[in-house]
């Protein structure tokens, strides 16, 4: 089965705890399900992961190469700040989607940069949990069209 690896990065694990009025009143662990139960109607299996840690996600990243089929990430603040993240994310070949629930270029002036942005075949952002499901449909479309 097609493997997609969705990675998330610092504070997400406290989604719907704080400053729902940014990022909704969904959980790392609704938004995880939700994906579940969306790749499945793909026909994708998906592997779902968050750290706070700039090397584990780096790690994740490496040990994905040749295993997946797509991955979707939200870097989180790492989006801003990681080269590490960039360059790991580099090595692959296969279609990277940027992801987040908010929109940061319409937030302060230090979210408006992204590493990720320039690896990525489509970025989406400001639509929650929903964003999630839109980038493993877009992900499946590319897939298809390149025959990969
Ligand atoms: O909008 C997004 O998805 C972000 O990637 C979320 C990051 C932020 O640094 C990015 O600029 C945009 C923040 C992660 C969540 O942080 C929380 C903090 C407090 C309560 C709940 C979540």
């Amino acid at each position: 089965m097609k493997t997609v690896l969705i990675l998330n990065g610092p504070n997400l694990n406290m989604l719907g705890v704080r400053e729902p009025h940014i990022y909704g009143h969904e959980t790392l662990q609704d938004t995880e399900d939700m994906c579940h139960d969306h790749a499945k109607t793909l026909g994708f299996s998906i592997d779902f992961r968050q750290s706070n840690y700039e090397g584990e996600l780096v790690t994740w990243i490496q040990e994905a190469l040749q295993k997946v089929r797509g991955i979707i990430i939200n870097a989180a603040a790492y989006t801003h700040t990681s080269i590490a993240i960039h360059d790991a994310l580099k090595l692959h070949n296969c279609p990277i989607i940027e992801v987040h629930f908010s929109h940061p270029k319409d937030r302060e002036k230090f979210r408006h940069i992204s590493y990720i942005e320039p690896l990525a075949i489509t970025t989406i952002a400001g639509k929650g949990a929903k964003g999630y499901l839109e980038a493993l449909t877009f992900l499946e479309n590319s897939i298809i069209n390149n025959a990969q």
